[in-house]
């Protein structure tokens, strides 16, 4: 049995491309795993967030957590402010990691590259070291995350083999755990761009949006002129991106799908596929709604934290520690 931990931040609404790439591998491996799914809000303040929104996205992708099928009953679900120990040893690593290999992080260098560093907070610059304290902190072996999420978890991994190599075995050395297929849901507007909430617009399926919405989407998404349903993610990056995500929600092969619509047009295609999705999304949307302001999902809360911060802060004192930071 190993342990597991992922993360999503409240830094905007759940979309498809976070079920699909992170969600359905936290539901898969909480049959057989120790496992802690956490709503990393720390991590959205990286960036500037609406006190209200982020207080009521917090919940949301807690709900949604649950609504997605994380049972509480085998998982642990929580707050990752309400865990104080993450900062903590965030501090700790910190005094570990080298500027050298923050400079080298992919995702902090789109965003300087974007707008420049003015106005970029020293946050979003250690965010890496932080979920490194995430994920090191529960002595996670893995960890389910997209595509996009794989070098943050390799610096974790090296601030690991850092710390054990000066003060000794402390930390477990985790992996990530992504999908062969579908670990990159791209925006519908522009495939070669991946899905995201904080951009959120035409291109991107959130999972509580109207079903008059989804297929309003799903029909004005970005394909090619051919009309031939088939998948070439190089030369066909549209229709590759709906065949992934129409396999991803039915289990049905990417194959199966192409001898499905061989005789069919791009919009026979798409419009069956937002028929799926609608099918799909429906229920989770209906326990979303059970569950949102119910006093259910504030104990399942409640007894997350509780559980999280036993782990947790054994770990911190273990740490501190082997540093020395220890008066008896
Ligand atoms: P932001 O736009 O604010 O950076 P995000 O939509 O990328 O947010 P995160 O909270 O960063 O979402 O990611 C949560 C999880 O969902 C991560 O494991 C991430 O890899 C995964 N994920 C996010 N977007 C996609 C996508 N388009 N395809 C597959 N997985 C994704
Ligand atoms: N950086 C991640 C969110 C995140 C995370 C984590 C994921 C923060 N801490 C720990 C896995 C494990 C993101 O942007 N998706």
């Amino acid at each position: 049995m190993a342990n597991i931990f992922s993360g999503i931040k409240p830094s905007g609404d759940l979309t498809l491309g976070n079920y699909i790439g992170a969600i359905t591998n936290f539901v898969k491996l909480q049959d057989e795993h120790n496992c802690y799914f956490c709503v990393v809000d720390l991590h959205a303040i990286t960036v500037p967030q609406d006190r209200a929104d982020l207080k009521k996205r917090t919940k949301d992708i807690a709900a949604l957590y649950l609504a997605c099928g994380i049972d509480p009953k085998k998982a642990t679900v929580f707050i990752q402010s309400e865990v104080p120990a993450h900062t903590q040893l965030g501090w700790l690593l910190e005094c570990n990691t080298y500027i050298g290999e923050l400079n080298r992080m992919t995702q902090f260098k789109d965003k300087a590259q974007k707008n420049g560093t003015d106005g970029l907070t020293s946050g979003l610059y250690t965010y890496p070291v932080l979920m490194a304290a995430d994920i090191l902190l529960y002595d996670s072996n893995l960890v389910p995350v997209g595509d996009d999420q794989k070098q943050h978890v390799e610096i974790a991994r090296d601030i690991a083999v850092r710390f054990n190599n000066k003060y000794g075995e402390t930390f477990i050395l985790p992996e990530t755990y992504a999908h062969k297929v579908g670990a990159r849901i791209m925006d519908l507007q522009d495939p070669t761009k991946k899905m995201s909430k904080s951009d959120n617009d035409k291109g991107c399926i959130l999972l509580l949006d109207d079903p008059k919405i989804i297929h309003k989407k799903i029909m004005s998404a970005i394909t090619d002129s051919e009309s031939i349903v088939k998948f070439d993610k190089e030369n066909k990056p549209g229709i590759s991106n709906l065949l992934t995500i129409y396999s991803k929600i039915t289990n049905l092969t990417i194959e199966e799908l192409e001898g499905k619509f061989v005789n069919a047009n791009y919009g026979e295609f798409k419009k069956a596929l937002a028929d799926e999705l609608v099918t799909f999304i429906t229920p989770i949307q209906n326990r979303f709604n059970e569950i949102r302001n119910s006093k259910e999902l504030d104990d399942i809360l409640d007894e997350g934290a509780m559980i999280a911060n036993q782990y947790a802060n054994r770990k911190v004192q273990k740490v501190m520690k082997k540093i020395g930071l220890i008066r008896k």
